[in-house]
């Protein structure tokens, strides 16, 4: 049988632990940084892997794939960590949804929630069980990192999740999903519930397989007036964070709230329990800071579409970033949202390397 890993031993075996750090507030030498999206279809070497296995869900639910695609971006840029490689979509799917894709269309799933009676047919399923090839890739991708750099795990929110279930798929105005929470609250509540338990589950397999951090994407709480936000979508983040387990090999496993147009519940968001809160780029970092940055760390926030510009505007606009946060610790780089197909790969690496060039004056 292997013991767990003292902490010294650990520190040993991760030899770039700046994400885990700056999570936490501790000094770090640079700002780390990542991407939302880092593997996808920005990069040639993803798009023939996803040819060569048929599809988008194949590469998730093929554990070496998974690792491959993860690993690509890495390979490529001097980012401070890996991302699974996964889809939100996974828990909808396992709970009997049928999710697919359709070419140019998004995701989709066969089966929608329309009524009580809908959620109170949701089957009760083993989440670690049933998304075992999620958790499978985790320890593969591990692995493959060898301790170069942390691994990120993550999670829709319930309230995320719920969109896509009750309307099908995507959507421009959420008028189903709303008009739902609206007229059967109640109902919402015991579908987010559910959700909630599900989240957890399935974040704490990932924890116990390897993910050394991990982030809930609320991509679509910021469609929500205040005090619906807090009702159904952060009170349940909350429940999720109390319940994570909070170490793992002898460290703390940071988690990261990221909501999408949530920069106006900043306080809120810090009170959650929750160790970061990824921005998006419509509010100014330092703001943010000053509101919240002596409570968690704060993770963005560039706009991703200035990846389109020059490379020469895409360094000051790091600078100004970095600068806006100023001196000092709780500081992840990242876009405010994810990377675009369309953008030029060689963009990516002025993007990572300006981070570390222009942030060192920032921690000394
Ligand atoms: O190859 C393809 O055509 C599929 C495109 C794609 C990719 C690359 C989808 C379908 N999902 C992913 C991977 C993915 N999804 C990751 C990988 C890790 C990384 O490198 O970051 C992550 C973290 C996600 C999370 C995800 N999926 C979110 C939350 C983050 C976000 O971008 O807001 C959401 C909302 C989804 C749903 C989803 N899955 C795929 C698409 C195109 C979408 C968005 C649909 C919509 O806009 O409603």
């Amino acid at each position: 049988m292997s013991l767990p890993l003292r902490e010294s031993e650990y520190a040993v075996t991760l030899k770039n632990d700046r994400l885990l750090r700056a999570l936490l507030g501790e000094p770090v030498d640079v700002t780390p940084v990542w991407m939302m999206r880092q593997a996808g279809r920005y990069l040639p070497e993803y798009r023939a892997t996803r040819k060569q296995a048929g599809d988008f869900l194949t590469v998730c639910k093929t554990p070496e794939l998974a690792c491959e695609v993860t690993m690509q971006p890495l390979r490529r840029y001097a980012f401070d960590a890996a991302i699974l490689f996964s889809d939100i979509l996974t828990i909808p799917d396992a709970l009997g949804q049928g999710l697919y894709f359709s070419e140019g269309e998004g995701p989709k799933f066969h089966k929608v929630i329309r009524s009580a009676a809908d959620v109170e047919k949701l089957p009760e399923v083993d989440i670690a069980d049933e998304l075992s090839y999620v958790t499978d890739a985790v320890s593969v991708i591990r692995k493959e990192l060898n301790g170069t750099v942390p691994l990120i795990g993550f999670s829709g929110s319930p309230w995320t999740l719920a969109t896509y279930m009750i309307e099908g798929g995507s959507s421009k105005d959420f008028r189903i999903a709303k008009q739902f929470m609206y007229d059967n609250p109640e109902a919402m509540h015991l579908l987010l519930e559910k959700l909630a338990d599900s989240v957890t589950d399935y974040l704490n397999a990932q924890i116990r397989a390897g993910a050394q951090a991990v982030q809930i994407f609320d991509t679509w709480g910021g469609i929500l007036s205040g005090n619906a936000y807090r009702e159904f979508s952060l009170n349940y983040m909350t429940k999720i964070v109390s319940k994570l387990q909070k170490e793992n090999e002898g460290r703390r496993v940071p988690v990261i709230i990221f909501t999408k147009n949530g920069g106006q519940w900043l306080e809120s968001i810090a009170d959650s329990g929750c160790d970061a809160i990824g921005l998006d780029w419509t509010t100014e970092i330092g703001d943010a800071r000053s509101r919240v940055g002596g409570r968690v760390a704060l993770q963005g926030n560039m706009d991703p579409t200035i990846l389109y510009a020059s490379p020469a505007v895409i360094r000051e606009e790091v600078a100004t970033i970095l600068k806006s946060f100023g001196s000092g610790e709780g500081h992840v780089f990242n876009l405010g949202h994810g990377i675009t197909p369309e953008v030029n790969p060689d963009h990516v690496s002025h993007f990572v390397e300006a981070v570390h060039e222009y942030s060192e004056q920032y921690h000394r």
